[in-house]
């Protein structure tokens, strides 16, 4: 049996959350257009005839502005050091830039293969593909290169099975049955949040967070009173929209799918709170559970 530890990594935007959904055929992660979505490390558990891999998704690496990016970006490098196998996603359709210098030389640093993870490339010519993954290939030896689109495609057989080739023999580190280990209420807030970050723009998406405050089933009903926290008065008004428009459609948006997680109907109530510069407060981006501390 093969078992073994995968990061996904590399800069915001890439696709690695969408990449983590897809390999697991399950959405563990939350997606959004909107960069620097994800805030810590979500793990996702495939298990198959040959053995068991458990991804990292991580933090899209950033130059960082906030105390919380900046944990974000120790998080995504801690999950690297210790893992077996590093998939750089990369967004084919991007040039590319110093970020993705800084990230390339990161990876490489770790010492373990890296696989370059050409993304997106329902968007990209034929052509450009191949220009793309010499321009990358120039730059390092990958131990192996995959060109595909996260979101599009749906089977993802050819990189499981090379991945598993580079793993050590061992026992499963989880259940079978498991795919992912993220507390129940951390996937609730995250899946609030991606709503948040779909429906909102500008500041919005970055200074909220999310936290689920009570969780309760009564009769075959759960009930969820989550906090929203946001660092202005007009993110608060914003987020709340005209007659609590907004705020409506954000509940009901994460209802549904909280619903489908559970497996039970769920009635969720949402609070909005002021908490300024908390994003530059260590205390609570980890209430919040986003992040690595630095040492
Ligand atoms: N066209 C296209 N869009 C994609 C593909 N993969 C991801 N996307 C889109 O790219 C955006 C970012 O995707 P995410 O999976 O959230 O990216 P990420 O790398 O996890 O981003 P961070 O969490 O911010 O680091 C979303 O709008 C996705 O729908 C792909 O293969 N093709
Ligand atoms: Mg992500």
């Amino acid at each position: 049996m093969k078992s073994g530890f995968v990061a996904l990594a590399g800069r915001p935007n890439a696709g690695k959350s969408t990449l983590l959904n897809g390999l697991l055929s399950e959405k563990i992660a939350i997606v959004s257009s909107k960069p620097q979505t994800t805030r810590s490390q979500i793990r996702g558990i495939l298990t198959t005839s040959e053995g068991q891999i458990v991804f990292t998704d991580t933090p899209g690496i950033h130059k960082a502005n906030t105390r919380l990016e900046s944990r974000m970006n120790k998080e995504a490098a801690d999950v690297i050091q210790g893992v077996d196998v590093i998939y750089l996603v990369v967004d084919g359709t991007r040039a590319f830039g110093t970020g993705d210098e800084y990230v390339l030389r990161m990876v490489k640093n770790v010492g373990v293969p890296v696989f370059l993870i050409l993304n997106k490339i329902d968007q990209m010519k034929k052509e450009k593909v191949l220009k793309v993954l010499q321009s990358w290939q120039s730059r390092y030896e990958f131990a192996e290169f995959f060109p595909l689109s996260a979101l599009k495609q749906n089977d993802f057989t050819d990189l499981i099975t090379t991945t598993m080739n580079y793993l050590p023999e061992g026992d499963y580190m989880y259940p079978e049955e498991i795919t992912s280990d993220g507390p129940v209420r951390f996937r609730i807030a995250e899946i609030i949040r991606e709503k948040i970050l779909i429906c909102t723009d500008e500041e919005v998406p970055h200074a909220s967070a999310v936290v689920v405050e009570t969780m309760e089933t009564e009769g075959d009903v759960c009930y969820i009173q989550a906090l929203v926290l946001v660092e202005k008065q007009g993110q608060k008004g914003i987020l709340i929209g005209k007659q609590g428009s907004m705020l409506m459609k954000i509940t009901s948006m994460a209802e549904k799918e909280i619903a489908q997680l559970l497996g039970m109907k769920t009635e969720l109530e949402l609070f909005v709170r002021v908490e300024e510069e908390w994003r530059d407060r260590d205390a609570r981006i980890t209430e919040y559970g986003y992040g690595n501390i630095d040492e």
